[in-house]
């Protein structure tokens, strides 16, 4: 990625005087916090490569951001919600004062307060109209598309790593039936198509610092159409793990059985919109949503780790197992 001008691209939205610091946070966008006399804010880059229509994300963003008062986007000189340049593709976002996210979760209580939030973010979701909502990254959670970018990358093997990492290939392959369940019955279109988050990771949750109520769920780049199963998934995955996904030491990774059963309850109850067989999935989609992430890991490893942001050579390789480790749990506790 090539360097930019925080300050000269910070200007572009009315922001001078600015001091600056990097969140380094996502796998995928460049954050930064800047502070003006105006308040804090943050400033980011999209990625264009993964997002590859950022004008029709934000028009996205915008659409959800009605139902959402407090978040907000800066507009530049010329009232756009971006700016544009040869250096990229940028946005401004006011920052939540007082708020908090986590990168885990540490008691059931916690993990009720997590499963409300992603209650009242659906509920709340359920009043956008979808069909105008673009469709940001197609196949996103389809679990037949990320199967064949792995046995693609598996045939491949462009960074020639296939040998070493036999036992992980093989466990994919024989899971393969069983995770394809929820994109099947998505596909068949037995499972209602709602507006969801897509990326309900833990991480992404605010809280009020002081009194821990939620305040709203951030990193809206992927809300787009899709089943509610997407998201629950996501929130077991991250929310009822006792480790972070980047946790080398597989020995402290571990699914709670208590945490999983807190955001079940808390997201089930008086959850009018669900159908039946949602609800009867949800434990299912935490097995799915954690095994697609192992997948699209294991796939960037072999092709060379050019999706994701990687700290270090193996880095998606140790995503891979932790999250492995996760569904191995999951299949002794839950099902
Ligand atoms: C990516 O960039 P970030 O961290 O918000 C990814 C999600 C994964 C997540 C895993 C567009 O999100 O699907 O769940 O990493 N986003 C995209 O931490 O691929
Ligand atoms: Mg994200």
């Amino acid at each position: 990625m090539t360097a930019f001008d925080v300050r000269r691209i910070a200007a572009e939205f009315g922001f001078r005087d600015i001091s600056f610091s990097e969140i380094s946070a996502g796998h995928i966008n460049a954050t930064y916090r800047i502070d003006s006399e105006k308040g804090s804010y943050l400033l980011q880059r999209v990625n264009t490569s993964i997002f590859t229509n950022p004008e029709k994300m934000m028009e996205n963003i915008a659409l959800v951001l009605e139902k959402i008062p407090s978040l907000s986007l800066a507009k530049t000189a010329d009232g756009k919600l971006f700016f544009e340049d040869e250096t990229g593709f940028y946005r401004v976002y006011n920052f939540v004062e007082n708020s908090v996210s986590y990168d885990k979760i540490t008691s059931p209580d916690m993990a009720g307060r997590m499963g409300s939030a992603l209650r009242s973010f659906h509920v709340m979701l359920s009043g956008l109209d979808g069909s105008r909502l673009y469709e940001t990254i197609p196949h996103f959670h389809d679990m037949f598309s990320r199967f064949s970018q792995f046995d693609e990358a598996v045939g491949e093997d462009r960074a020639g790593r296939a040998s070493s990492v036999q036992d992980e290939i093989s466990f994919m392959n024989s899971n393969r039936e069983r995770a394809q369940k929820i994109s099947s019955l998505y596909a068949q279109g037995l499972l209602p198509v709602r507006v969801t988050h897509n990326d309900t990771k833990l991480s992404n949750v605010l809280f009020d610092r002081t009194t821990g109520e939620y305040i709203t769920f951030i990193d809206l780049d992927t809300v787009m159409p899709g089943t509610v199963l997407f998201d629950t998934g996501d929130m077991i995955r991250t929310g009822c793990s006792t480790a972070t996904e980047d946790e080398k030491d597989l020995s402290i990774v571990h699914f709670s059985l208590d945490y999983f059963r807190a955001m079940e309850d808390a997201y089930l109850s008086s959850n009018d919109m669900l159908t039946e067989r949602e609800a009867s999935l949800f434990a299912e989609s935490g097995r799915t949503i954690t095994f697609i992430m192992a997948l699209r890991f294991l796939t960037d490893y072999l092709n060379g780790d050019t999706y994701y942001r990687v700290d270090y050579d193996d880095h998606n390789l140790v995503r891979t197992r932790n999250q492995i480790k996760l569904i191995e749990e999951m299949d002794k506790l839950l099902f």
